[in-house]
């Protein structure tokens, strides 16, 4: 596969079969504010670096779809103007164009697939949107169809979360807590909804994974961890926030790809800033245990 230009420091990792970690860039060109997501784009590479694995930005940089961003290139997606927001059905266009193009979790989990790597972080996936049901995002379909192991937080606290947790079932994907029985609510570190299967451990959930391939499925395996305690949100709060935002996008007209980064700030101004710092913690921390679950991963095919 030689459509995806590979950086030579992730190339040489994935040659000697070291551990890689793809993170998605829609979420510092779209979905946090400057200069935080420049604070993500650091926070998460030391993260993925401080647990002996390598760190792999997707993206589509001048219509080339690329694993790995060299400085000149990180600094036009942190800036973040004339960048797209692409996921799976954009990244033909975006390539032929010669635009530059922040991958979703859907086009992140493409291009990370292309090259071989099997362990992907986010912050929050995509799903189905309180009050609009077809409005569902691309990356259920992408996690249907797609060997990768993604590590989130759950899926973001704005969506329908029962309806997106049923939608995973739907699509045969497994959703595994880490250390925890309960969704995660993204902003939030419970949500009432059971989860299907729990492992408290990373070389665990690598081995599940395997088998979960092993046998012919080739879905992705989506770890759920909650965020960190010290700076997650309460549910109430959180609520009363996504509520007001729904209603503020719906008298906004906005839908389609603009809605989630929409949201975002819409919650992010609910909640006097304080989503802010939980998004960037749990980001943090979900490419942490990433970073745990590619090594297992190496040590296991080593
Ligand atoms: N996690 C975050 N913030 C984000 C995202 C994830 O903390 O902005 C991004 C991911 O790229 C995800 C996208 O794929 O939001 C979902 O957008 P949509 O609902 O339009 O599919
Ligand atoms: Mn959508």
């Amino acid at each position: 596969m030689n459509a995806v230009r590979v950086l030579p420091h992730v190339a040489a990792a994935l040659e000697r079969r070291a551990a890689v970690v793809a993170l998605e860039t829609s979420v510092l060109s779209q979905g946090l504010p400057v200069p935080y997501n420049a604070q993500c784009a650091s926070r998460m590479v030391r993260a993925v670096e401080s647990r002996g694995a390598v760190a792999a930005l997707t993206a589509v940089a001048r219509g080339i779809a690329t694993l790995g961003l060299t400085d000149e290139e990180l600094a036009r997606f942190l800036a973040r103007d004339g960048v797209r927001k692409v996921g799976s059905r954009d990244l033909g266009a975006c390539t032929v164009q010669g635009a530059d193009g922040a991958t979703t979790v859907a086009a992140s989990l493409t291009i990370a697939r292309a090259a071989g790597i099997e362990v992907l972080a986010t912050g929050g996936i995509g799903g189905g949107h309180r009050g609009a049901p077809f409005d569902e995002s691309g990356g259920l379909a992408a996690l249907s169809r797609t060997p990768v192991i993604v590590v989130c937080a759950g899926a973001k606290s704005i969506l329908d979360l029962p309806a997106t947790l049923e939608r995973l079932e739907t699509l045969g994907v497994p959703v595994i807590g880490f250390g925890t029985d309960e969704l995660p609510g993204f902003f939030t570190r419970t949500t009432g909804l059971r989860v299907p299967q729990r492992s408290d451990s990373a070389a665990e959930i690598a081995r599940i994974a395997h088998a979960h391939w092993a046998l012919g499925e080739r879905s992705a395996v989506l770890v759920v961890q909650p965020p960190p305690a010290d700076t997650a949100l309460d549910r109430a709060m959180v609520d009363a926030a996504v509520k007001g935002a729904v209603r503020d996008a719906e008298a906004a007209g906005i839908t389609g790809p603009a809605l989630t980064p929409f949201l975002l700030g819409a919650v992010l101004a609910a909640t006097g800033g304080r989503s802010l710092p939980a998004n960037l913690a749990l980001l943090e921390s979900n490419a942490g245990l990433a970073a745990d679950i590619a090594v297992a991963c190496a040590a296991a095919g080593a």
